[in-house]
């Protein structure tokens, strides 16, 4: 009678150990979440950018639009954007800003951004240099210009919202209006390194809508890193 009371005191806290080992094990899944959120072990790596309009800059220039990064369900910064080398990307751009503006700043003047593509109107760098554009961010709006899931491969003249531009990777992804984009993206071990992203569409304040977010870290433009 006492050996088995000894015996069920001893299975208990065995089974207590083996219930502590196992939520020490979750907890250190927990303290080290992924860096960059992953669709699976071998899916490619999913990068959310949204894009909203309204955000508090300062009292003189008032309201502006905003890159944001979308990671573990909340908005971060985007001064910084880390791209892996070697893996396949999906980038989605969530844009509900419903303006639009020419790209460098000269109406109807469609010239190139400096990143080897002839316009800015044209998606460069992405895989297949196109990308999907899925739907439209605004509820029942009717005012989208492509049904659900066209891809893309380059975007009319006034069309513009925003553009994802990174000069020094030759990439440069056009968003429509209250729009959302989806580009796969891969880049080479040899492409490693930290590049400026850029909005080139003059969406900011200014005479020109080049100042205010266009020209401030996190907001229309920023770093890319890639490693
Ligand atoms: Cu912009």
């Amino acid at each position: 009678m006492i050996n088995m009371e000894i015996g069920k005191k001893l299975f208990i806290a065995l089974v207590v150990i083996a219930v502590m080992a196992g939520a020490y094990g979750i907890s250190l899944n927990i303290t080290h979440p992924a860096h960059i959120q992953s669709s699976g072990p071998s899916g490619p790596v999913a990068i959310t950018l949204v894009i909203t309009t309204d955000n508090y800059y300062n009292s003189t220039i008032g309201q502006q639009p905003h890159y944001y990064l979308l990671q573990n369900g909340s908005l971060k910064s985007t001064t910084t954007i880390t791209f892996p080398a070697n893996q396949n990307i999906t980038l989605t751009i969530i844009c509900y800003d419903n303006g639009t503006a020419y790209p460098l700043g000269q109406a109807g003047n469609n010239i190139g951004d400096g990143a080897g593509q002839a316009s800015l109107y044209d998606v460069n760098g992405t895989v297949g240099n196109v990308v999907k554009v899925i739907n439209n961010t605004n509820v029942n709006s009717t005012s989208s210009k492509f049904s659900s899931g066209t891809v893309v491969s380059s975007f009319p003249q006034y069309s513009v919202s925003h553009t994802f531009t990174v000069a020094g990777l030759n990439l440069n992804i056009p968003i429509p209006p209250v729009s959302t984009v989806v580009a796969d993206l891969h880049f080479s071990s040899s492409q490693e390194g930290t590049y400026s992203w850029q909005c080139n569409d003059p969406c900011g304040s200014g005479a020109n809508g080049w100042e205010g977010a266009m020209a401030t870290q996190g907001w229309m433009m920023g770093s890319v890193v890639v490693s």
